[in-house]
């Protein structure tokens, strides 16, 4: 199984861009966004708000071509990940309780090699994402199962493998209009 690579818009709700424009994530673990608490910028990297006309996007400014693709131009707004830090976004799934979470925190770990130089931090399964949201105070979500599967009583994905669960969390994503693009 190849992983699928993933970019979500999680869409701004705090901050100079409050309901103008949307983080763009990268992930190749669909199945983790689920379990979402944060997304995570390097404090020295300079981010930008690109644009194809139509909608905004931030990025940061070394991925914009490889992460947008044809089409899109920096606006001129820049940011460094530390002015970002604290800003609120509205989650990708809210399948379960969550309070006090979903917003930009900063590490050192982020690069700019690939993806979009905003990472999803799902704590409960990556050891940056663990030390990075522990800092924060943001809890540990896993509502995957010793066997593999979700919480039966899940919406969506309850009961299935965790790794099947990328299909229809893509799909999902897709519906509402956060998938920005789906390699495989
Ligand atoms: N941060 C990782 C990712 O973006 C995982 C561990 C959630 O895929």
């Amino acid at each position: 199984v190849v992983d699928p690579s993933v970019y979500v818009r999680f869409p701004l709700t705090s901050g100079p861009l409050a309901g103008q424009a949307a983080l763009l994530v990268w992930t190749t673990t669909p199945w983790t966004l689920v379990s979402n608490t944060a997304a995570a910028v390097h404090p020295d990297v300079t981010y930008v708000v690109a644009t194809d006309g139509d909608e905004r996007l931030v990025v940061a400014e070394p991925l914009l071509a490889k992460a947008l693709g044809e089409g899109w131009v920096a606006t001129g707004e820049r940011f460094t990940g530390r002015e970002m830090e604290r800003w609120s976004y509205r989650r990708p799934f809210d399948l379960l309780p969550l309070e006090d979470a979903n917003f930009v925190v900063l590490a050192e770990y982020v690069t700019t090699e690939d993806g979009s130089g905003v990472v999803h931090q799902a704590p409960a399964f990556g050891a940056d994402d663990l030390e990075t949201c522990r800092a924060y105070g943001l809890p540990v979500v896993n509502p995957v199962r010793p066997d593999g599967t979700f919480e039966a009583e899940l919406p969506l994905v309850g009961g299935q493998f965790f790794k099947k669960a990328d299909e229809v969390l893509v799909a999902d994503l897709r519906a509402r209009g956060l998938l920005f693009r789906h390699l495989e």
